[in-house]
């Protein structure tokens, strides 16, 4: 998802946000461990545990009424519950970044990011039109490619899904989710996504 329609004047208003799957605690700073243990000292600059999350749509500049617009839908969005295995890591060369991922992405999650997609169209907001790749990036920044990675299984009951700020800040940049649902359709407070 890129500019709101008709709004590439609202670029540097509002707020830049994102859908995303945010771990609890306990499972970022679990995810958090194994890059660490991945990467070797030095080879890349480690996400910090507390921004830890799986993209599901990326939406840009969000303005008041949009916020409220995307909200309403995603209070409208039911898949049920899933679980996702991280059980692949990858290295993007471009962003050099290192993430980690599913090989078998479940339907319920492709439902999911489906049905927010279709919510951000509903609120004007426009498809990039890229292939969607369920990746959770864990260190940013690689002075090289790691080569091939093996990552041991990591499981996760997902059971929401947030609407996250992201923030950049001199010391890196700050994510936090804003809003979050279960995957049934009701509110859940922000701190307790998933
Ligand atoms: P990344 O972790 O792969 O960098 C907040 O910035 C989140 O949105 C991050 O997870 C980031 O993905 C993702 N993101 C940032 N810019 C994006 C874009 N233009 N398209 C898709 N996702 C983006």
């Amino acid at each position: 998802m890129a500019h709101p329609v008709g709004t590439e004047s609202h670029d540097q208003a509002g707020q830049r946000l994102f859908f995303a799957l945010w771990p609890e605690p306990a499972l970022q700073r679990r995810l958090h461990a194994l890059a660490r243990a991945t990467l070797p000292h030095g080879a890349g600059r480690l996400v910090l545990p507390e921004n830890l999350h799986l993209t599901l749509v990326f939406l840009g500049q969000v303005d008041e009424d949009q916020r409220r617009c995307l909200e309403a839908a995603a209070g409208a969005v039911k898949t049920g519950r899933f679980s996702l295995e991280f059980d692949v890591a990858g290295y993007w060369p471009g962003p050099r970044v290192l993430w980690f991922g599913c090989s078998r992405p479940p339907q319920p999650l492709r439902d999911l990011v489906a049905a927010l997609q279709r919510s951000a169209g509903d609120c004007g907001f426009v498809s990039e039109g890229r292939p969607y790749t369920a990746h959770l990036t864990v260190a940013r920044k690689l002075v090289r490619n790691p080569g091939a990675v093996t990552l041991v299984p990591v499981d996760w009951s997902v059971e929401g899904f947030v609407l996250a700020e992201s923030q950049t800040h001199a010391a890196g940049a700050r994510h936090r989710p804003l809003q979050a649902w279960t995957l049934e359709g009701r509110p859940l407070p922000a701190s307790t996504p998933s």
